[in-house]
């Protein structure tokens, strides 16, 4: 802060003050730090505090037209009230009873579901019902029509990933309902859109010219993320290349017709780490939010090591240092707003 030495320094102050102007050089810290300063704090949802919580709300609260979705967001501490993870991205654990109906809306923000255990859900992503098992990814992206069923008689609950305060922050919020008509009641194996996608490297040569913004395929089955990941660390033990670091594999989930991230605003990816490996130690400008799909082990966060089981959930905040260890081989989703970091040329990355 500057020193007001005048009577004219002072009048000059409080001039700026009443016509709402700022002077740079009274706030250039704050505006212009070195490296990013977060408001979101690195942080750590245990699984067995957030399943229970949603069979309870499965129980007394119903799901339907208003709210839309029994969706529970976990709520990043230095952001409260708002319910966000970090300053960019939202996540909820969704939980649909038996024989029950989230109804079909649309909106702006982009969105996918992580299954991290269970099955028989449906989603229906404009119109196409896609199957819903574990470890499956599904996109939903902005703006098309989406609702979701579940003909069975056991709950499922699933991670819902949104770009909901990235759009927020730049006013891009856009809203509308759908039918009430919950459309066709069956459940088929594959999707319209994986069969027409679902072919490794195969590209309709119809959709050339014309390639959506966001991945044409609404979902990614485990089965072949799996594969994809046995096989670099296979390929590892064998001393052919394919890891991202020593005993570290990953893929990204993409657009088949493009190899760019499968929705514009959120990278995803799954990662596994052999029992006894660590990732690299990174520092990125952009938040990512993880969840462990399988095995156990540990996070250390800004140089706080915290214990992790299956289906916890993390937070890492913009140029929060990161490792992640594996006690028992380790499989972890990751969502990241990377994409766009890159897009904007702001993206800068340490990693040791
Ligand atoms: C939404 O539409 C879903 O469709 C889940 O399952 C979570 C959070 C905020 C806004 C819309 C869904 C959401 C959401």
């Amino acid at each position: 802060m500057t020193a007001i030495d005048t009577d004219e320094e002072a009048r000059l102050y409080s001039d700026f003050d009443a016509l709402g102007l700022i002077p740079l050089w009274t706030i250039r810290e704050g505006l212009m730090p070195a490296s990013p300063t977060p408001v979101a704090v690195p942080y750590v949802w245990h699984w067995t505090d957030l399943y229970p919580l949603a069979q309870r709300a499965g129980e007394l609260i119903p799901v339907g037209r208003g709210g839309e979705r029994r969706a529970i967001a976990v709520a990043n501490p230095g952001l409260s009230p708002m319910p966000y993870a970090t300053s960019t991205l939202w996540t909820a654990i969704q939980y649909l009873g038996p024989g029950e109906v989230a109804p079909p809306h649309r909106h702006s923000q982009n969105a996918f579901r992580f299954v991290l255990e269970g099955e028989g859900v449906w989603t229906v992503v404009d119109g196409d019902p896609v199957a819903m098992r574990r470890g499956d990814l599904l996109i939903t992206a902005g703006w098309q029509f989406h609702g979701h069923y579940n003909p069975n008689d056991a709950p499922m609950a699933w991670l819902d990933g949104l770009d909901v305060p990235f759009c927020a922050h730049i006013d891009a919020q856009f809203f509308e309902f759908g039918s009430d008509d919950v459309g066709e009641q069956v459940t088929p194996q594959f999707s319209r859109s994986e069969r027409l996608w679902g072919q490794p490297g195969l590209v309709p040569v119809s959709t050339i010219h014309e390639q959506p913004p966001y991945s044409p395929l609404a979902a990614y089955r485990w089965e072949d993320t799996d594969a994809a990941l046995r096989a670099q660390l296979e390929l590892e033990a064998e001393g052919y290349p394919g890891v991202v670091s020593p005993g570290h594999a990953a893929i990204r989930f993409s657009h088949p017709g493009t190899g760019s991230d499968a929705l514009p605003t959120i990278r995803t990816e799954m990662h596994r780490i052999a029992a006894g490996s660590s990732t690299q130690t990174v520092r990125e400008a952009g938040s990512s939010v993880w969840q462990v799909f399988d095995g156990a082990g540990s996070v250390t966060l800004d140089g706080e090591l915290r214990e992790l089981v299956h289906g916890d959930v993390i937070a890492v905040p913009s140029w929060c240092e990161h490792t992640f260890r594996a006690a028992t081989e380790l499989t972890l989703f990751r969502m990241s707003d990377q994409p766009i970091f890159e897009r904007l040329h702001l993206n800068q990355r340490i990693a040791r």
